[in-house]
This record gives structure tokens, sequence and C-alpha cells, in this order.
């Protein structure tokens, strides 16, 4: 059965593979799932028909039969579990794919989003100037112990996992903000999984969601 998820009808970002739908089509890619996509307009989001499927009117939501889920972290789980490509063998092995998969939502991606916010929607505050600094410290200081765990190895454990796939689009929020940077590892380990074939035909498609243009043609 074919799977359907939700996704922006206008991305605020224009279709650059941050909105999080992002995550659900890459992992999507990479097992070879075909997949259709439901376009929402902001107020879709919030009506009761989408309310049914996430009941904080977000995308991505994911379809397949009787089951509907919400989050995309557990959409990626879901997708890891069901099919080969994306969580080791390996009972000891998966089991660390899976923490990173929670390192990635749980302990980097909320100093990060925090920050994003901040510089799209507290500039006009007063204390601004103020807490941006210690917002970035907070990024810093996770960043770098990121960096020494990675060292110069190509994934977080081993061989790619759901564990990269999440931690990679996390990391793309800082892209342009002169702080990955910093950390030639890391930069080389979000390229390494913006190079893969499969994250490139998630972001292409999201990307002609915006352009409407086909990402082949
Ligand atoms: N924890 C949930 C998950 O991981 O699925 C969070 C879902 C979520 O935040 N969804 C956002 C949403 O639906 C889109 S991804 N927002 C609309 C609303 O809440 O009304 C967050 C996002 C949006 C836009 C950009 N961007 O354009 O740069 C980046 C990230």
């Amino acid at each position: 059965m074919t799977p359907t998820i939700t996704a922006f009808e206008r991305s605020p970002d224009r279709g650059k593979g941050l909105a999080r739908d992002m995550r659900v089509r890459w992992a999507l890619e990479e097992v070879g799932q075909p997949y259709d996509v439901r376009l929402l307009s902001f107020s879709e989001m919030k009506e009761s028909a989408h309310r049914m499927l996430h009941p904080f009117g977000q995308i991505p939501t994911y379809e397949e039969g009787d089951l509907a889920l919400f989050e995309s972290g557990a959409i990626v789980f879901h997708i890891a579990e069901r099919h080969v490509g994306l969580l080791p063998d390996d009972v000891n092995a998966r089991a660390r794919a899976i923490a990173w998969m929670f390192a990635a939502l749980n302990t980097v991606e909320p100093p990060i989003f925090d920050r994003a916010i901040a510089t799209l929607l507290e500039r006009d505050k007063t204390w601004y100037e103020e807490r941006l600094p210690i917002l970035e410290d907070r990024v810093r200081v996770l960043l770098g112990q990121l960096s020494s765990r990675l060292g110069d190895a190509h994934w977080l454990d081993d061989a790619f996992s759901a564990g990269d796939l999440l931690m990679v689009t996390v990391l793309r929020r800082l892209n342009g903000s002169g702080i990955l940077e910093k950390y030639p590892n890391l930069c080389a380990y979000v390229a390494r999984g913006e190079a893969r074939p499969a994250y490139r035909r998630a972001f292409d498609d999201q990307l002609a969601v915006f352009t409407g243009k086909s990402p082949t043609g």
C-alpha cells in the first residue's frame, strides 16, 4: 500500500528542505518506498479533518492503510522498522542507532530550533541581543561534543542509519549561521548526507512543490 504524507503547500523556506516532511521523504527514498503527498495550507492544517491525524495541527503526517501517524521521528522510526536499510540487524547496533535518533531529536534539535526561532521571531525584542549569544553557546557546546564523538568517522555508528538521517536534517538548520562551519567534520558529515541519492530525490521533490517545476525536468 502506498503511504500518503502531508507537507506544506507553501513552505516558509521556499522548499529548501527545512520543513520536517523532508525527513520522512528522505527515509522513504532511502528504503525505495514510493509515496503520495497531500499538500496543506496553514488553515487546512488547523481544520478538524487534519487534527484527527495530527492533534497539534501540523505536518508531517503519515497514512498507510489503517495506520495514521504524526511526529516526524515516529514516522521515520516506523519506516525504518518496516524496511531494510535504515536500522542495522544486529540488536546492539540497532539499539545504538535508535539512541542516535533520540539524540538528534531530543538533545541536539531543541537548542538549534530555539536559536532558529529567536533569529526569525525575536529580533525586535529588547532582550534579543542578550539572549542570542546564550542560545548560540548552548548550540556550540553540543556541536563540540558531537564533533568529538564523530571524529573522522563517516557516520555516527559505523553504517548510515536513521540516526544519521535525523541528525543531518537537524544540523542542516544551522546552514549559513556561521556556527556549524567551525566544525569541519560536522560540515563534511552533513555534506555526506546531502550527497546521498535518496536525499537528493527527497530535496528535489520538496523544492518542486515550491517552484512548480517537475524534479526531473
Ligand atoms: N515534533 C513535530 C515533528 O517532528 O513532526 C514538529 C512538527 C512541526 O513543527 N511541524 C511544523 C508545522 O506544521 C512544520 S516543520 N508548523 C505549522 C504550525 O505549527 O502551524 C517546522 C518548520 C517549519 C518551517 C521551516 N522553514 O520554513 O524553515 C522549518 C521548520
